[in-house]
């Protein structure tokens, strides 16, 4: 538990279901800084059964997702609900780790207690899905009604943040004919809802109707919504929280809801069992003389992948028992 006592953790815990907003805060950073520790989180702050609303705003650097997300955030809690953002963007206003962002204090939220906002430090790449996964189960234990995720459009946190989530927004901006040609090929089939940001600029127009030509084509029982916003000038952001909130009456009605996250279970399962498996290894090979010997020998050619690969993971399976022995 990091240099935490459990009694901390514990008055930590209180707070947080409280909805003090700090000791949330020092919650995710515990589970940040080691996925483990949800293992010694108490059954209240994991949903048996989920029940935010788990969206996720990806799309380039620029296009405006974080200026969106900030005003969606007003359109929540004017409706009366609570929203938690995690933001995974490094060049996001959201910076800073801090729990409100001065983005949000900018546009003027006037309900910020129903508002939590936390920017994920980008240091360990890998884990990154694993952290923002458990960051957001949290999150909904703690009674959050929408999650929103902003993503950068590109790599494997997107792609598995994507797969994740339970509507997918992608945002768009004038001009963006690399996107166009993306959507054309169908490698950017993955929105829900898409979003043509920054409306007020003159080529908005074009390339709202290049992507409704690039999508018309998508057959799927949900029908991608494409909608013109600006974001800065809060034009459209009603619609968008509509159409979101439409996205997931349709999931509840069909029951994909109960399959997106089942998938989001198993993608969690994987993430935790691959960062388990990776950390023993590495810590294996840091201390342990035969494994690191093998890893010598893989480096320099004396052994192939796939017989390293075995012994490695039986030195694994051997430290583990021990450790179980040790308990
Ligand atoms: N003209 C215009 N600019 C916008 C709009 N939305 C965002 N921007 C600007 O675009 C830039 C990038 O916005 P940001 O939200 O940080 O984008 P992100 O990198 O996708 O999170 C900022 O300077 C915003 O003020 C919009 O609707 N219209
Ligand atoms: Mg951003």
């Amino acid at each position: 538990m990091g240099c935490l006592r459990m009694g901390e953790v514990d008055t930590l815990i209180q707070k947080a279901l409280k909805g003090d907003k700090v000791a949330i805060s020092k919650i995710l950073t515990l589970v940040e800084n080691d996925p483990n520790v949800v293992n010694y989180l108490p059954r209240t702050l994991w949903p048996e059964k989920p029940r935010a609303h788990l969206i996720g705003v990806t799309g380039s650097a620029g296009v405006g997702k974080s200026t969106l997300i900030a005003a969606l955030i007003d359109e929540i809690v004017g409706d009366g609900a609570s929203v938690a953002v995690i933001a995974v963007d490094p060049s996001s206003p959201f910076s800073g780790g801090a729990f409100l962002g001065d983005r949000v204090r900018m546009v003027g939220i006037k309900n910020v207690d129903r508002v939590f906002i936390r920017s994920m430090s980008t240091h360990s790449e890998e884990a990154l899905p694993l952290k923002a996964l458990l960051a957001s189960e949290v999150l909904d234990s703690l009674g959050y009604d929408y999650i929103v995720i902003e993503t950068p459009g590109a790599g494997q946190f997107n792609v598995q943040i994507v797969n994740a989530v339970d509507t997918v927004v992608v945002v768009l901006m004038p001009g963006a004919g690399d996107e166009i040609q993306a959507l054309k090929a169908g490698v950017m089939e993955i929105g829900d809802v898409y979003v043509v940001n920054k409306a007020d600029m003159p080529e908005a127009e074009l390339t709202y109707n290049q992507v409704s030509f690039a999508l018309s084509n998508v057959e799927r029982d949900w029908k991608p919504r494409i909608l013109k916003v600006s974001a800065l000038h809060r034009i459209g952001v009603r619609d968008l929280y509509r159409v979101i909130k439409e996205h997931f009456n349709f999931l509840q009605k069909t029951g994909i809801i109960n399959e997106k996250r089942v998938r989001r279970r198993e993608l969690e399962l994987e993430l935790i069992v691959r960062y388990r498996v990776m950390s023993s290894l590495t810590r294996l090979i840091n201390q342990d003389d035969r494994a690191k010997k093998i890893y010598n020998e893989l480096l320099a050619g004396k052994l192939n992948p796939v017989v390293a690969a075995n012994e490695l993971v039986n030195l694994m399976i051997k430290s583990w028992r021990l450790d179980t022995e040790v308990k």
